[in-house]
């Protein structure tokens, strides 16, 4: 990590050019180095106010442009900053940017800024990583649930639990010193009290990462069946495009192909695939393959089946071979234009003898369909809780220290009952405590801090 004391600049908007360009200044001694580029100075000025000023450097005027001044420990970073808007012309933005770095400054690294704000303690390790997920937040619900977090959704909740535990720890391990007495310092009572509410918060905590998760990434859905089953037509229904190519040959489909399908706020990822058969070529076997991979990794299986072609038991029978696979499986029974009298209880039946979590009939020649389907889809992913109130974990490193968290926890509760030794007592309650302090970064390490402020973008 670089010197932290640097005066650190870079432009905050995108590149290219646009009506205006806003490049950020910031870190000690900042005033005074940007009052170079200046006639009249901002060094004097009150925190959190705008000035309009010309930019001048060696050649001549650069610009005009407004300068908000932010005064540590105000702002953003927690350290003094300027933020100058330009026009927002990418040559302006390079030669002010060059300016600032002859009088001291050097380009920050990609998320250095919010780095400083977290090492200033203006945010906890979780909110910023809120800020990444905000920025990059596609759909209503992965900006809800980072505008949750950033706010301080789990780390004030973890924090009041971490900071009763400690007092036990540091009890604990008084206890330890005094070991040759046997006395108890910490009352156990009380202290399975606080793990039990530690775990249920952790363990709840846990339970939400897989719609967390599909808040963040999307919920991906994958169809799946026999050839020819309409899984491509039934794709292009719900996109509503011509996105995959439709034939009468078996087989059309090789790759997988992906799109994204917006549902009220969230988020679908919908995977035409190959399918499933006997292959008799190469590529089509490799894109079986992929279809298996596929259904493994998601939310939701569409396992679209003919029924004008295919008898029930053939149903049940394809859905038991995919029944170890740990994703949910719907089945959409297709063509049902093309059958006299469609006996849609029975078609159920045989879909849930299979494991199946549901079943509907549908036509894909029918436009009218796609409302039902999308319904279908959207009502079935049960993942409408997200939309609620309800806070969410959608990052992986937090999913995984609360994992190592709950396991420590559980640790410390069975040490207690079976009343083994308190050496080893103190260490699983010290695992768990380091555990829940990386998700809000009251523990850190220099590499956990560049590699999560690595993948920011530049000039946040
Ligand atoms: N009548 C009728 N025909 C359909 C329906 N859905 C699909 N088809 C036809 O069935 C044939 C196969 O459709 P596709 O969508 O290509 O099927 P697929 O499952 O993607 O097939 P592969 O990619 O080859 O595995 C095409 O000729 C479609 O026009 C339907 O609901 N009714
Ligand atoms: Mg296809």
């Amino acid at each position: 990590m670089k010197n932290r004391h640097d005066i650190i600049v870079a432009r905050a908007t995108p590149a290219g050019v646009g009506a205006v360009a806003m490049v950020r200044v910031s870190g000690k001694g900042v005033f005074g180095l940007v009052d170079c580029l200046l006639k009249k100075p901002v060094s004097n000025a009150e925190s959190h106010t705008a000035y309009f000023r010309a930019l001048w450097d060696e050649e001549g005027l650069v610009d005009e442009a407004l300068l908000t001044v932010f005064k540590a420990p105000h702002g953003y970073t927690g350290d003094d900053t300027v933020e100058i808007s330009t026009h927002g012309s990418p040559y302006i933005v390079d030669r002010l940017i060059q300016a600032l770095c002859r009088q001291g400054a050097r380009p920050a690294d990609a998320g250095e800024f919010t780095l400083r704000a977290f090492l200033n303690g203006k945010l906890d390790l979780a909110q910023a990583e809120a800020v990444a997920d905000l920025i990059s937040s596609e759909s209503a619900a992965s900006h809800k649930a980072a505008l949750g977090q950033l706010r301080g959704g789990i780390s004030s909740e973890i924090s009041l639990l971490r900071t009763r535990l400690i007092d036990f720890a540091a009890l604990i391990e008084l206890e330890l010193d005094f070991s040759e007495e046997d006395v108890e310092f910490a009352k156990r009572d009380e202290l399975i009290a606080s793990v039990t509410e530690t775990l249920d918060k952790v363990s709840t905590l846990l339970q939400t990462f897989a719609h967390g998760n599909a808040v963040k990434e999307g919920v991906q859905v994958v169809f799946a069946g026999r050839p020819n089953a309409g899984k491509s037509t039934l794709f292009n229904l719900l996109l509503q495009e011509e996105r995959a190519i439709v034939s009468d040959i078996a087989g059309t489909t090789r790759d997988a192909l992906e799109d994204v399908l917006m549902i009220e706020g969230m988020r679908y990822r919908l995977i035409d695939t190959a399918g499933i058969r006997e292959a008799t070529d190469t590529i089509e076997k490799l894109g079986i393959e992929r279809t298996y991979k596929y259904m493994q990794g998601s939310a939701v299986v569409l396992y679209v089946a003919d029924v004008s072609g295919t008898k029930q038991q053939e149903l049940t029978a394809d859905l038991r071979a995919l029944s170890d696979m740990a994703t949910q499986v719907w089945v959409l029974g297709n063509k049902t234009d093309l059958v006299e009298s469609f006996d849609e209880t029975a078609w159920s039946e045989a879909a849930k003898a299979g494991g199946a979590g549901g079943f509907m009939g549908i036509s894909g020649k029918n436009a009218g369909d796609r409302q039902r389907l999308r319904d279908y889809l959207h009502s079935h992913t049960a993942f409408k809780a997200v939309l609620g109130d309800q806070t969410l974990i959608t990052n992986q490193r937090h999913f995984h220290a609360f994992l190592k968290a709950e396991n420590a926890l559980q640790r410390v509760l069975e040490a207690i009952e079976t009343g083994i030794s308190k050496e080893m007592l103190a260490f699983d309650l010290r695992e768990a405590l380091a555990a829940l302090g990386e998700v809000t970064g009251e523990i850190t390490t220099e590499d956990l801090l560049g590699s999560i402020f690595g993948k920011f973008c530049i000039g946040k």
